[in-house]
């Protein structure tokens, strides 16, 4: 078994993606631009052990390209360049951090969830399940703090030995109806293409390069779920996603109001 050697990081902005960054590779930093485009490229090599090439990616909060930085970060996932995702999650805000998780999860790569701000959670009355929510997302959870300089080592081995998650995020029974209708007309079985059929997306359509007869399908099905739940593609899919993740942050955190009971 081969250990993972390019590491890409990707994080919703202030998650401590730059923090994380300069800790892992010190002063072995090489900055330029991404081609065609006016957003800072980073990358490094680890300060433990220099065969380890660590990749800097815009801060994003979804995959959906609508900026340079989405799309500088989406192209960058869908290619091979890399073997592991570290995905920075601001420990205090998983709900909203987790958007992304979820999309990057799908896309079916080798995926480490690196819960930072850790240091922060005491403080703030909340306590996150991480056993919990590794086995939910089929993914491993490492608890860092970029600020305390805590849990690199754990995250650097976890990441080397990463593989594909082990779990299929599941959404609402009539949205998994559309994306199995889906997949039989398209052949699309991979579910972050399957998602970005579903949204319309141009890129990803291109790239399918469907049949005129499968595109007319494509269509009536997704005709079909917007009647179905009285709403547009794109916000199925937003709305799927966070339905997912309110159940999930129920599951896994727990917020307690900064009362301490004394039980004796
Ligand atoms: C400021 N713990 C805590 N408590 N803070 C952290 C941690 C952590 O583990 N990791 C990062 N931060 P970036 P992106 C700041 O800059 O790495 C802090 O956008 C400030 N600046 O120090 O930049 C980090 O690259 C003034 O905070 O994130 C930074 O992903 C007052 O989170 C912020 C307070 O980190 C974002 C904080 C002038």
């Amino acid at each position: 078994m081969t250990e993972n050697k390019r590491f890409a990081l990707v994080g919703n902005p202030n998650s401590g993606k730059t923090s994380t960054f300069n800790l892992l590779t010190g002063s072995n930093q090489y900055v330029g631009n991404w081609p065609g485009v006016t957003v800072e490229r980073k990358s490094g090599k680890y300060v433990k052990d220099k065969s380890i090439i660590i990749q800097d990616l815009p801060g994003i909060y979804s995959l959906s390209p609508f900026t340079p930085e989405e799309n500088v970060t989406r192209d960058y996932l869908l290619s091979d360049d890399y073997d592991v995702v570290i995905n920075l999650v601001d420990a205090t805000n998983i709900e909203r951090n987790l958007y992304l998780t979820t999309q990057l999860i799908e896309i079916g790569k080798p995926v480490v969830i690196a819960l930072n701000m850790t240091d922060l959670l005491v403080k703030q009355n909340i306590f996150i399940d991480t056993e919990k929510l590794s086995y939910s997302l089929g993914v491993p959870v490492v608890n860092i703090s970029a600020l305390k300089n805590q849990g690199f080592d754990t995250l650097v081995t976890q990441s080397q030995k990463a593989r594909a998650p082990q779990v299929q995020l599941h959404y609402d029974e009539r949205f998994e109806a559309s994306l199995t209708e889906l997949s039989d007309v398209t052949h699309v079985t991979n579910r972050f293409e399957l998602i970005k059929v579903f949204e319309n997306d141009e890129k990803i359509l291109e790239r399918l390069a469907l049949s005129a007869r499968q595109a007319e399908e494509v269509l009536d099905i997704i005709a079909i779920a917007e009647d179905i739940f009285l709403d547009d593609r794109q916000s199925i899919v937003v709305n799927e996603r966070y339905q997912y993740l309110t159940t999930l942050a129920d599951m896994v955190e727990s917020r307690t109001q900064g009362i301490r009971l004394n039980v004796s």
